[in-house]
């Protein structure tokens, strides 16, 4: 059995992430042997050899980003232009010269390092908006492998890629993978646009696009959790993430990475509009958590000091001595207390305004108590919307909807949220992380590269 080798960004090290993803990919490379390459959390120095990360059954190799490579490529290109590009907030790229040489740079390197240790017969998986370029690169220096990408945010719009240096080297750089997977059709169509609108790609009567010699097929792979894992986490109430202090009576709850395109200013104000509107008697709160990321990058710094100035607000206007509506907390949550905490409240709001898919949607599904489910609020612009269609879908630009469906929520009777949370249910066990995984690593080790009826009319 060829091996796998996984690429992406950042290597998981000791068991910091356990989410789906990670438990995803440690499955397919446990079942099929290789390797998983990213780079080490801090900056250092550049070696030109990878290291080995023990503690695995397959291998781990590291490694590190200068001080000048996290400033031109992770914080600058991949960061503060290509981000923004894909979830459709162009008026957030900023931009320097040393951006876009720093970034193909990193790529350049990668794939040379890459190149010393892979064997002819194996597949590579590229995971990423940091690494459009990098299988261009691997084939430059002779590699002829099965080389997949999968991209976990949402596939630019066709009009906005002019913003890029250089944009007709996009569509040429990610014509070199085999196979392209994205989180939804919607993806799939935005990819296949951007194909037919140029002139030098193909698309052929099986579906997959013809780009000089190169063949390559696009398609859906919607992510999911690992379920079966995320529910015995939720069921199990020694962790009580409230401690002595006891449950709010009635509350909602958000988790994100604290990010700009989580659409959380507008939850928040949303939650105030519904404090307004709703008869707060039982004294509803939110509980949001959101650790910060990328600080460095101003488009952050931006939005924590906004939700900061709107939690002061909200809180002083409708706060009493025994409630404080808005719970805003800036850190990360262990796993199982998370887990719990999706269990216990009555609402899981995801206000995206553009997602790749938000995996924190399909979380708080798995962790409710079919008997006694809490709503899912989520946007139409999550990836995860697509499918999910029984959760109250919401457009998180409006304000007073959004409201609405806060209220709705705290308000619906069992046996609808019986019924919306089954078939909810239903959508995250079929998408599930393994399901994910294996059926990337089929297509693209089998050639398939027939694509769904629809894609082929959409
Ligand atoms: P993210 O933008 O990071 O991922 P998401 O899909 O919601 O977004 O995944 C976040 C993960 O981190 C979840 O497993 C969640 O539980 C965890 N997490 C978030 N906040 C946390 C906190 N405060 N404490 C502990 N854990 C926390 C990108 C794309 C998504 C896509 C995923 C996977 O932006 O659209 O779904 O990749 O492809």
């Amino acid at each position: 059995m060829s091996r796998l080798v996984v690429i992406s960004n950042r290597l998981p090290i000791g068991d910091a992430s356990s989410g789906g993803l990670v438990v995803a990919l440690h499955d397919a490379l446990e079942k099929r042997g290789g390797c998983w390459i990213g780079a080490y959390p801090e900056a250092g120095s550049d070696t030109g050899k990878f290291e080995d990360v023990e503690g695995s059954h397959y291998r781990k190799l590291a490694f590190r980003l200068t001080q000048n490579e996290v400033e031109n490529y992770y914080l600058g290109f991949a960061n503060s232009v290509l981000w923004p590009l894909c979830h459709r907030r162009v008026d957030r790229v900023s931009m320097t010269p040393s951006y876009w040489p720093g970034y193909k740079a990193v790529n350049q390197r990668l794939a040379k390092m890459i190149a010393a240790e892979i064997r002819s017969d194996d597949l590579i998986w590229v995971h990423d908006y940091h690494f459009f370029p990098l299988a261009r690169e691997l084939r430059k220096l002779g590699a002829h492998n099965r080389i997949g990408f999968f991209l976990h945010v949402p596939f630019p719009v066709l009009s906005d890629l002019s913003i890029l240096p250089e944009p007709e080297t996009f569509a040429a750089n990610i014509a070199h993978y085999d196979l392209i997977g994205l989180q939804t059709r919607g993806d799939v169509a935005r990819c296949l646009e951007m194909f037919r609108a140029d002139y030098r790609s193909e698309l052929l009567s099986d579906g997959s696009i013809k780009f000089g010699d190169r063949i390559t097929t696009v398609r859906s792979f919607p992510i999911g959790i690992d379920v079966a894992a995320f529910r015995t986490e939720a069921q199990c109430d020694e962790s009580n993430p409230f401690g002595s202090s006891g449950a709010p009576e009635k509350f909602a709850v958000g988790v994100d990475r604290l990010d700009y395109t989580k659409g959380l200013p507008n939850r928040f104000k949303a939650f105030g509009r519904y404090l307004e509107l709703c008869d707060s008697e039982n004294r509803p709160c939110l509980i949001q958590i959101a650790p910060p990321t990328r600080q460095e990058v101003s488009a952050y710094q931006e939005v924590t000091d906004e939700l900061q100035g709107l939690t002061g607000k909200i809180n002083g206007q409708f706060a009493e001595l025994d409630w404080t509506p808005i719970r805003f907390i800036n850190r990360s949550v262990p796993r199982p207390k998370l887990a719990r905490l999706y269990r216990l409240s009555h609402c899981g709001l995801v206000t995206s305004l553009a997602d790749g898919m938000n995996l924190v949607a399909k979380e708080f599904v798995a962790a409710q108590d079919g008997e006694d489910p809490g709503v899912l609020v989520l946007s139409r612009f999550a990836g995860a919307a697509e499918d999910m269609t029984d959760a109250l879908l919401v457009n998180p630009y409006d304000i007073d909807e959004t409201a609405r469906a806060i209220h709705a929520a705290f308000t619906m009777p069992l046996g609808e949220r019986r019924e919306r949370h089954a078939k909810c249910l239903e959508v995250v066990e079929r998408t599930d992380a393994s399901h994910w995984s294996e059926s990337f690593v089929n297509i693209l080790k089998s050639r398939i590269s027939m694509l769904e009826p629809w894609e082929m009319t959409a």
